[in-house]
């Protein structure tokens, strides 16, 4: 009976449960809901200070902004290791019908008798005259993706495509630093620094795949056949997270491509539209450090926004694209934050040539030092968006 009358009494309240669940998690897709906002000025420090040109910027504000992000968004990136091997696991210079040479090559990091394996797959063209620039994705998708064996085509990685347009095309996979899954991303680089699970700001699985990327770039620094002042490091959302994390903290890399990398990654938190810091948070706690969690449903309170990862790479040419179809990763709220990191660019003398307002659909913008496109479609990284990566890439 009493159970009954329990029951019955929830049962009354569930609607107002409802309403109350739905509107904490329910994701605005309308432009008229952005709330009012300010953004954290790029060009001012912590403490007050004008920064008026790139030397102030380089000694103070760029470290500043750097440590904001790690402490608060991405954790640390540990720099310590014991020791690193490289072997070429395969090398087959017939490759696509003897236009590639195919290198497979296995990195080995070694710290507290610990190690991770990156298996990296490295396609070269044979036409070439000295070392070649390159376009490396930190692969988030299936590894049929990038088959070495190229049985299996994907417009996710067309590396037929990038060899005839003269760049060496290379990946790993996301799973070699980091598994992406919440009770198993320990089990790969974090092995090594378990001193970052305790740490707050600590690196968590995004950290781990952009700390792949300069373990790659450690290999690429030794391949006399790549040009590794020249490497492109590429991310499909949470790896185009990834991938702004890696050129942002390591200046190594030329350029950075971020496609449809959407909340933390090149869109502005602040706009609120499409997915939001609780909800990704919630929904991937093992991407970011426990730190970002303060900020859940605060995203006014953060130190910075979106706008200052891309400053961070800047005088480097970025490129950031969306897709018609994934409001969730909020196409204009991306286009803004490379508008607001704009300046930062211009104390180098760099004039990027995107319009005020987000060019239409499919109408890209591949020019350094700042890319855009929003192309028609869904969720996804398409031959389209790498064709424009050549062009953008062809114009620094
Ligand atoms: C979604 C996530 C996004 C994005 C995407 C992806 O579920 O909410 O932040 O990273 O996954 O990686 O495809």
């Amino acid at each position: 009976m009493e159970n009954h009358r329990f029951m019955f009494r929830s049962i009354r309240f569930l609607p107002v449960l409802l309403v109350a669940l739905t509107s904490v998690h329910a994701q605005n897709y309308d432009e008229s809901k952005v709330p009012s906002y300010t953004l954290p000025e790029v060009l001012r420090t912590v403490s007050g200070k004008e920064i008026k040109n790139k030397n102030q910027w380089e000694k103070t504000r760029r470290p500043e902004i750097l440590a904001l992000f790690e402490n608060n968004i991405y954790g640390q990136m540990p720099r310590a290791v014991d020791s690193i091997r490289h072997s070429v696991v395969t090398e087959d210079a017939q490759a696509m019908s003897g236009n590639a040479t195919l290198k497979e090559v296995a990195i080995d990091v070694f710290r507290n008798k610990k190690s991770v394996r990156i298996n990296l797959t490295l396609f070269i063209p044979n036409k070439k005259s000295g070392p070649v620039p390159v376009f490396l994705l930190i692969n988030n998708r299936p590894k049929s993706n990038t088959d070495p064996t190229r049985q299996k085509k994907s417009e996710f990685w067309p590396a037929e495509m990038m060899i005839d347009s003269g760049y060496v095309v290379a990946a790993f996979h996301v799973s070699d630093l980091a598994p992406d899954d919440k009770d198993n991303y320990v089990n790969g680089v974090l092995q090594m620094y378990p001193e970052q699970l305790s740490a707050d700001n600590g690196m968590k699985a995004i950290g781990a795949w952009a700390w792949g990327a300069s373990r790659v770039m450690d290999y690429f620094e030794k391949d006399r056949a790549i040009n590794a002042r020249k490497v492109i490091v590429v991310g499909h959302s949470r790896g185009g997270k990834a991938s702004l994390w890696a050129a942002s903290q390591d200046q190594r890399f030329a350029a950075c491509v971020t496609n449809c990398s959407g909340n933390t990654g090149a869109a502005l938190a602040r706009r609120q539209f499409g997915e939001r810091i609780t909800k990704i948070n919630t929904t991937f706690p093992h991407w970011f450090s426990n730190n970002y969690k303060k900020f859940n449903d605060k995203e006014n309170e953060l130190p910075v926004d979106q706008h200052m990862l891309i400053a961070l790479i800047a005088p480097r040419p970025v490129y950031a694209t969306n897709a018609s179809k994934d409001l969730w990763a909020d196409p204009t709220g991306t286009y803004l934050a490379l508008k607001h990191a704009e300046k930062v660019y211009g104390l180098y003398g760099k004039k990027s040539g995107l319009p005020a307002t987000p060019p239409g659909i499919n109408q890209s913008l591949p020019k350094a030092p700042m890319g855009y496109h929003n192309r028609e479609g869904e969720h996804d990284m398409t031959n389209f968006d790498w064709a424009n990566f050549i062009v953008f890439a062809k114009s620094f």
